[in-house]
């Protein structure tokens, strides 16, 4: 067997999930489509910004028709260059129907490219469920809700872009 390597006593470079210290913009865009959810993620998203100090001046919010739009939207804010993270929320639920397999997977898909195409935290504060009951229940108070994860997540990756430039610029 071969023997451990001496862990080096030099700190490993770590990034932690931690809130950014210097000020940010944050972009909420929301579905009208589900609206008696959607109103419930913004609550709970708004909730998170709030209690981490982020001033309402620095939060603004786009309505789009559905799901399928918030793709759009996250592009043409962050070309704008309006806000630094876009959280994306939204609630597609099943029904019975094919289109739910479109819309949330064409929702999903575009929503990753944006992110990857600016360089920015996009979001994906979408509820894809099979239920209303469902969805509300992942909308609340109680069981937790999207929204303010969505919004703890938009959070900690600017956390994490200022710890990356940090590690690049140690004088920061
Ligand atoms: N949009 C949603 O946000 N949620 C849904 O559940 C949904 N369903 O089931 O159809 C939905 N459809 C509308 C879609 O997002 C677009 O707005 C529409 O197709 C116009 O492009």
């Amino acid at each position: 067997m071969l023997n451990p390597v001496a862990a080096s006593d030099k700190p490993m470079k770590e990034i932690q999930p931690l809130t950014p210290a210097n000020p940010v913009k944050i972009a909420l865009v929301a579905s009208c489509f589900n609206r008696f959810v959607t109103d419930q993620l913004l609550t709970g998203a708004r909730d998170a910004l709030q209690r981490h100090g982020i001033e309402d001046e620095d939060i603004m919010l786009t309505w789009v028709p559905g799901a399928f739009e918030l793709p759009l939207a996250a592009d043409r804010i962050l070309s704008s260059g309006l806000a630094d993270a876009v959280i994306a929320l939204g609630a597609v639920i099943r029904g019975g129907t094919a289109h739910f397999e479109y819309v949330a997977g064409e929702c999903a898909r575009g929503l990753s490219q944006v992110g990857l195409k600016y360089g920015r935290p996009v979001i994906f504060g979408v509820l894809t469920t099979d239920t209303v009951e469902q969805a509300l229940e992942r909308a609340g108070t109680d069981e937790g809700n999207k929204g303010f994860d969505c919004a703890m997540a938009a959070l900690n990756m600017l956390g994490f872009e200022e710890q990356l430039a940090a590690i690049g610029n140690p004088a920061q």
